[in-house]
Formats: C-alpha cells, structure tokens, sequence
C-alpha cells in the first residue's frame, strides 16, 4: 500500500496537526511505502517571506522527526525538491473542472481573511492532488478539513484516467480519533496555526500547556438537549487520544451522571497532554543540534522520489501526447 501526506511549513506544528493527522502518519509507517512532505509550494499560497521560508520548512521536519518519522521506515521531503510536481498540476487543471474548485470551503473560509486573494490558493487543491497522484499514493492520512479535497483528488484523477486511460488510482483517506480538535480558547473555531492563541503547539513548555487547557472554555452557551458543549466535547475528543480508556470511562460516567468537575477534567486532561508532548519537544531538542543529519535526510528523501516523479510524468507525458523532453 502506497501512503502519502504532506503538511506546510506555515508554523509550528500544533496538537491539532499532531492528533487529527501526524499520529497516523507514524503509526502507518509499519503499514506501506509511506512518503510524506513538506508542503512549502502549497505555503506560499499564505506566507511569502523568503527569508524565513527555509527555517520554517527545517523547523517541520525537526517536529515531523521528533513526532516519530523514521527515516529508515518512511520517505521525508521537501515539496519544492520534487518540481515535477508543479508539471503535473498544470495538466491535471486542465482537468479540473471549475465547479469543483468553486465548492471548496477551504479556499472560501481563508480568502474571506484576504486582502488580496491569490491564484494558488484557489488552485491548492489541484496541486494536492498532483502530490498525491505523482506517487500513485492510495491512502492519505489526513484530518477532517482535508476531506473535501481529498475528494476532489479522486475526481480530477477519475477524469484523467477516462481521458487517457487508467493511470492513478482514487485516493483514499485515513482519519484518527480526533478528526477535527478545536481550538480551547474558541471551540467553535478549529485549532489552528494561522489563528493567534488557538494551539498548544509542540515546542511549548509544560507549563504553557498547562495554562492553555486551564484556559480551555467549557461554557459555550446552551445546546440543543442531550448534546455536550462543544468545549467539553473537545476535551473529550483529546482525552481519547492521549489518556487511557479507563479515564475516559470515568469522566463519561461523571457526565452521564452531573458530577462532572470540569477542574478535574482538565488536570486529568493537561497531565496526559505533558506526557505525550514532553517526549517530542526533547527529541525535538537533541535534533536540533544536528541540522546536518536532518538536512541529508531531506535530500536523500528527494534523490529517491525524484525516480518515481519522472517515471510518472514520463508516462503522463505519453498518455497525454505531450511527448518526451528533448535532452538538454
Ligand atoms: N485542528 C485540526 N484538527 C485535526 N487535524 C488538523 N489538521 C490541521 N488542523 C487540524 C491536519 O493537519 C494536517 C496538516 O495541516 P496543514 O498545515 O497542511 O494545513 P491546515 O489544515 O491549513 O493546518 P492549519 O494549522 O489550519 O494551518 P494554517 O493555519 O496555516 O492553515 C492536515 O492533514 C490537516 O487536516
């Protein structure tokens, strides 16, 4: 099985990324070929700062790495290392139908908070798709906010193959437990790294996480009858990632009951997050004193998948009637 995702270097990685997505990204690594990437193309849709692009995508696979990718077990990379890609996603628009593109609540939500609205960010998912289908991935371990596009990958792949003949198989997607995390200062919001205040990141200190679940909003107003708020749904969203079963089972049975203690939740909550988040922020920091080792890796990554790439766009190039690239 062929497994592929990608994540942009737009910011630290946060406990969203990290539950809805990076933690299957690991777990998957003993399931198939996996390759996994940072999407910085796809950042630049968001941030344009030259200067502080290459830290940032160094920054990802410091964090990537310290989460648990084995680079003797999965393939990690630079989006921009592969440039085929951004070929591919040029003959896949012309296959794209546009009222795909106009559906995608993505681009509506963030270019709702754009001045100026650019090009890539309407096309973003046609540059996923081509991502996904250079490498004939089948499985893509995404969150819930990355379903629509995933489905519009299966789409502009299924007309393709009925244009040209079968070439890429449909995507499919692969969710955790916490599908979508909310942002504890704002539960209605989904946890992000574009939205000041909304994350528990992954460099931060035990005391910082601590202060944020503390934080968390438990009282978001009245809901309809026998649904929980979404705060304290969002907390035990977390807690059946990152505690055990039997803790879940006690704070569910104190809610079924009224005796739920929100501050007990949360100290429950909060230990739990420390423990799982202190391991990677120190693995974080031993990588970090080897940026060359995290480099090579990088490259290597790149070398390897830079083969498939061209295999692909070589036969695209033929079903297409494109043709082959004269030798420089
Ligand atoms: N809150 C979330 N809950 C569950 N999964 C999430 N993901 C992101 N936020 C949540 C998943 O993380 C993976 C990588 O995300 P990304 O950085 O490529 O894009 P994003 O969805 O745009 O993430 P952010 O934090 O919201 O970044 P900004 O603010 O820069 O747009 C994806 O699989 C995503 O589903």
């Amino acid at each position: 099985m062929k497994i592929y995702s990608a994540i942009q270097p737009t910011g630290a990685i946060h406990l969203g990324n990290y539950a809805g997505a990076i933690m299957n990204w690991v777990k998957m690594q003993d399931e198939g070929e996996c390759i996994y990437s940072i999407a910085n193309y796809h950042s630049l849709t968001a941030n344009k700062d030259p200067h502080t692009l290459p830290q940032r995508t160094f920054e990802a696979a410091l964090d990537l790495l310290a989460c648990g990718l084995d680079p003797q077990k999965c393939t990690l990379y630079v989006q921009s290392h592969i440039p085929e890609v951004t070929e591919l996603t040029w003959i896949l628009s012309c296959c794209a139908p546009i009222g795909e593109l106009n559906r995608m609540t993505q681009f509506k939500d963030k270019s709702a908070r754009m001045e100026v609205v650019n090009a890539g960010l309407f096309t973003y998912p046609i540059l996923m798709a081509s991502d996904i289908l250079l490498f004939k991935a089948e499985v893509v371990p995404v969150g819930e906010d990355q379903l629509q596009h995933l489905e519009v990958a299966r789409v502009f792949a299924r007309r393709f193959n009925a244009l040209f003949g079968e070439t890429f198989p449909e995507p499919q997607s692969r969710l955790t437990k916490a599908t979508r995390v909310m942002a504890l200062n704002d539960p209605t919001k989904k946890m992000s790294k574009s939205v000041e205040g909304s994350a528990i990141m992954l460099s931060d200190p035990d005391n910082v996480i601590k202060k944020h679940v503390k934080r968390a909003v438990t009282d978001c107003g009245a809901t309809p009858d026998g649904q929980m708020s979404p705060g304290v749904a969002n907390m035990f969203t977390l807690l059946s990632v990152f505690s055990t079963p039997e803790t879940v089972a006690h704070f569910q049975e104190q809610y079924q009951a009224g005796t739920l203690r929100y501050g007990e939740l949360k100290e429950a909550l909060s230990n739990d997050l420390v423990a799982a988040i202190a391991p990677i922020r120190e693995r974080r920091a031993e990588l970090a004193q080897k940026p060359d080792y995290v480099k090579e890796v990088l490259i290597e990554s790149a070398r390897k998948l830079r083969v498939t790439a061209k295999a692909t766009l070589a036969e695209v190039r033929e079903k297409t009637g494109l043709g082959v690239t004269p030798e420089a």
